[in-house]
């Protein structure tokens, strides 16, 4: 089993040191101890619960095994908790980092798995999906933070360290799901050891494109929610007009503004990516 590695954040922040980019660059992963503090996650966790149009909006998938995934998905970062962590140069700008230049945010996702219903996530890249969508290089990346402890006996994060660099991985379906082949996941599981990623509240999953990951049921009694934000290369806006967001220059915002973000809550457009992704694909069909 391997050991994982796990760099922690200070009041100030995060650091990308050379240690940390070298870390990330070989394991296509990084994890973030503390990078919100206690009374960060709170409100993130109260402003989660209490937003009745964030939960109402969730669209749900069946994982093929008698469960469903629950996500609530929204592109546009606002001025409440969720807006200003996404814009904030602990998040985003630890991406421009290890990205190797300017990102911008491409959206924001509420991955709720309840207790002894959630369902589990098929063994996937991010990119496997992107690529589909016009995006051109896998220069993307994706930040789960725990808003729940995150642990195997509720279904945490499963990454495959160093996958990222096998490529992207055809994707086929898999239930209601897409998931990496799951011929070639066979040889790579052997390959590759699989790295369960328990988290605290608060503590981050900072991960590549390419690299690739699931997570199993919740069965447990314990709740297991988590914010993902995830982030493009400026220069790598989608060539495809879908719901994906092009290009669009991040309003940064100071860590230490976080706590100050001037919205509890706010209006967003919810998106369905199942049903979006099948108006996508009429539109493509009635095109030919
Ligand atoms: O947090 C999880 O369980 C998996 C989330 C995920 O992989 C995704 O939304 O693409």
């Amino acid at each position: 089993m391997t050991n994982i590695k796990k760099f922690s954040a200070n009041e100030d922040g995060f650091k990308v040191t050379r240690e940390v980019q070298e870390y990330f660059d070989e394991n296509g992963y990084i994890v973030v101890k503390g990078l919100l503090d206690s009374e960060e996650v709170t409100m993130l966790k109260e402003a989660m619960e209490q937003d009745r149009d964030v939960l109402s909006n969730c669209f749900e998938r069946d994982d093929g095994d008698g469960q469903k995934v629950k996500l609530s998905l929204w592109n546009e970062p606002g001025d409440d908790i969720t807006g200003y962590l996404a814009r904030s140069d602990k998040v985003a700008g630890t991406f421009d980092e290890l990205l190797g230049g300017e990102v911008y945010h491409f959206h924001t996702k509420l991955v709720q798995k309840e207790a002894f219903t959630g369902g589990s996530f098929v063994w996937h890249q991010d990119y496997g999906y992107w690529y589909d969508n016009g995006v051109l290089v896998p220069d993307l990346g994706t930040v789960s933070i725990a808003i729940d402890r995150a642990d195997t006996s509720n279904g945490c994060l499963k990454v495959l360290p160093r996958s990222h660099k096998a490529g992207r991985i055809h994707h086929v379906v898999v239930a209601e799901q897409v998931g990496a082949d799951p011929d070639r996941m066979k040889y790579l599981t052997e390959r590759f050891d699989v790295v369960d990623v328990e988290l605290d509240p608060g503590d981050a999953l900072f991960f590549h494109c390419n690299l690739l990951h699931k997570s199993d049921q919740n069965n447990s009694p314990n709740r297991r929610w988590a914010m993902l934000f995830a982030y493009n290369r400026a220069n790598n806006s989608p060539v495809i007009v879908d719901y994906h967001q092009p290009y669009k220059p991040l309003k940064r915002v100071r860590n230490s503004e976080v706590k100050n973000c001037s919205k509890s809550t706010q209006k967003r457009n919810y998106l369905d990516a199942i049903n979006d992704d099948q108006a996508y694909q009429k539109q493509l069909q009635e095109q030919k």
